[in-house]
């Protein structure tokens, strides 16, 4: 494919519910989506930058000014035959993975559709569905977070994942557990703790959780791995594994027992490949992540999770949990059993809408080759 046209895009998508972590609440998605345009295809992309730098490095202004100043420029123009070529093109650039994946992703959709295979065999993948779970943010009060979970499990959801932060913790994990002992339940902490809460992070472990994402700093894994041998409840790092050469690293060290893949944090679908494979090597199992993404980025999450070692309920949920209305045709579904089918379609296997994607287009610009 020759790359004609790229067009960036800023969506604005009010959330059905606010999401609430220990960084902070977010109300409304600012959605950027990329498009790729080359021999009459079109291919899509979905930067999951933050509106603020604060689950990573990288927001939406910095996201959209080193794609359209620096990335971009460096594959329009160029003929590329596979999304696996495109990480060595923008590989001047440092860092600004969630920028790079956006415009990787974006060509590995294209050269889907062109190939005339579903994404997630193109990347590898043999499932046919993938489980579910869900991840619940810090609501108002414990009451209103007790009622998400009852709506989760009662949609079929497999895994209820909560956010916890000092002060919503040890309490909310213990009223949930004595209304559902048997769930497979796990905390997110978005590094709210330090070594220094070893103690209190020690209780945790009467809760019998699946896991406990990324409780200290974001960027380390040696002090996680003095945390994992003090506590029995697996480690689950998310924001620290940025490559596969963290997660090796990370997995020597015993930083964690299980990781996170978030496509975007990785910086595109070669390198999440690449980190499924070397958390495979240890024998530790993967699950998708998410970052509230509309239906591009979720019908990319969907493909990715049909890969063999994602082997526990990914944070990739229905659409209606996030959306109104979502921008692909048909939107994400789960079935009774908490599952989402894969279709036996080329590329995404979801149409993007158009014309929802124009009236929620807030900002756009098409770069020429
Ligand atoms: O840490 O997994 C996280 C959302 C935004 C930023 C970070 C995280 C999350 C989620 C939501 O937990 C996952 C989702 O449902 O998309
Ligand atoms: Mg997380």
């Amino acid at each position: 494919m020759k790359i004609d046209a790229i067009t960036v895009r800023e969506l604005n998508m009010p959330l059905v519910h606010f999401f609430e972590t220990s960084f902070g609440r977010t109300y409304t998605r600012r959605v950027m989506l990329v498009t790729v345009h080359g021999d009459g295809l079109e291919g899509w992309g979905e930067c999951v930058a933050g509106e603020q730098p604060y689950y990573s490095e990288e927001y939406i202004e910095g996201a959209w000014d080193v794609i359209v100043r620096y990335l971009a420029p460096s594959l329009l123009g160029q003929t590329i035959s596979s999304g696996s070529e495109v990480p060595g093109l923008l590989a001047k650039v440092r860092e600004h993975r969630m920028a790079k994946a956006a415009l990787e992703n974006a060509v590995w959709d294209a050269e889907a559709l062109e190939k005339g295979v579903p994404l997630w065999h193109l990347l590898g993948g043999n499932r046919r569905e993938i489980a579910c779970g869900v991840s619940i943010g810090i609501q108002d009060s414990h009451e209103q977070l007790l009622q998400k979970i009852e709506t989760e499990l009662a949609a079929g959801y497999q895994r209820i994942k909560v956010k916890v932060k000092p002060g919503w913790d040890v309490d909310v994990l213990a009223k949930i557990r004595a209304r559902w002992p048997g769930i497979l339940l796990s905390c997110d902490a978005n590094s709210a703790y330090t070594l220094d809460d070893l103690p209190h992070l020690q209780e945790f472990d009467q809760f019998n959780l699946l896991m406990i994402e990324q409780p200290l700093w974001s960027d380390d894994f040696y002090f996680h791995s003095e945390l994992q041998n003090q506590l029995q409840t697996a480690i689950c790092l998310d924001e620290a594994i940025r490559s596969a050469r963290d997660a090796a690293a990370a997995l020597e060290l015993g930083a964690a027992r299980i990781i996170n893949i978030k496509v975007g944090r990785v910086g595109g679908f070669s390198e999440a490949l690449a980190v499924h494979e070397a958390a495979e090597r240890f024998n530790v199992p993967v699950w998708c992540g998410g970052m509230l993404e509309s239906g591009v980025g979720r019908s990319h999450n969907v493909a990715l999770s049909t890969l063999s070692n994602f082997k526990l309920p990914g944070d990739v949920s229905a659409s209606k949990r996030y959306w109104k209305e979502d921008i692909i045709e048909p939107e994400v579904t789960i079935s009774p059993q908490g599952t989402i089918a894969v279709f036996n379609k080329p590329g995404r296997g979801y149409e993007v809408r158009k014309g929802l994607v124009n009236e929620l287009t807030v900002r756009e610009e098409t770069l020429h080759s």
